[in-house]
């Protein structure tokens, strides 16, 4: 996986999208610099998320960017989608790195230090969060913090993004804390401008980066 995609992570909400069309939103945020584009729909069938899967992946595809979805193995499999994200109460990753070809994209949501380090043995990229207070996931549990963040980056032999609560002010802080990028919702797909959205994250997290940085 080339890692500086996974500098901008933007995870689809159709609920904070404003009434903005999902292909729309993902389209400005790809302009913007994101290189990937999760496709998360806790609530909906697997119909309604194979059909927007299936709408997403050559737009994804056209900006060279991965097209993830979330928790639904058998929905990324169908649309061959270039992985399958899951948290602690989804799949096993174990189980969904056997599911996935060898070469797809396996990432998993952490949350403490011994989640990371069992991740980290099959995940090509762990998530780290919720960093800062959030109302976007209001069962993420407490913020973690950059402490956490810190400690994980240290310890895991992959790529660490931080997610929850960030956005252009305080990405900065995220990659000095080792994060190779930032996972967000609210901060582009409910921007009133997601392009530029996007395109502020990445100049504020990686001004003074070299490329590469915080990845392994
Ligand atoms: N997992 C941990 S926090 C979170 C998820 C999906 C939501 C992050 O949303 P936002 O709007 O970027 O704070």
């Amino acid at each position: 996986m080339k890692c500086d995609r996974l500098r901008l992570y933007v995870v689809l909400d159709r609920e904070l999208s404003r009434g903005r069309g999902l292909s729309h939103v993902t389209e400005l945020a790809l302009a913007g610099g994101a290189g990937v584009i999760q496709l998360r729909g806790k609530t909906w069938s697997g119909l309604e998320l194979y059909r927007e899967a299936v709408a997403l992946g050559p737009l994804v595809k056209s900006y060279g960017a991965l097209l993830i979805i979330n928790d639904r193995v058998d929905v990324a499999l169908a649309v061959q989608a270039d992985g399958v994200h899951v948290g602690q109460e989804d799949l096993p990753a174990e189980a969904v790195r056997r599911l996935l070809a060898p070469r797809g994209v396996l990432g998993v949501s952490v949350g403490s230090l011994e989640e990371a380090r069992a991740a980290a043995k099959v995940a090509d990229y762990v998530s780290v969060g919720p960093v800062f207070p959030t109302a976007t996931k209001p069962d993420a549990g407490p913020s973690v913090g950059l402490d956490l963040l810190r400690h994980v980056a240290a310890a895991v032999g992959v790529p660490v993004l931080a997610i929850g609560g960030i956005h252009a002010g305080n990405v900065q802080g995220c990659v000095q804390a080792g994060a190779a990028g930032v996972a967000v919702v609210s901060a582009v797909v409910a921007a009133d401008d997601p392009e530029e959205a996007a395109a502020a994250i990445l100049r504020a997290g990686w001004r003074d980066a070299g490329a590469g940085q915080g990845c392994r």
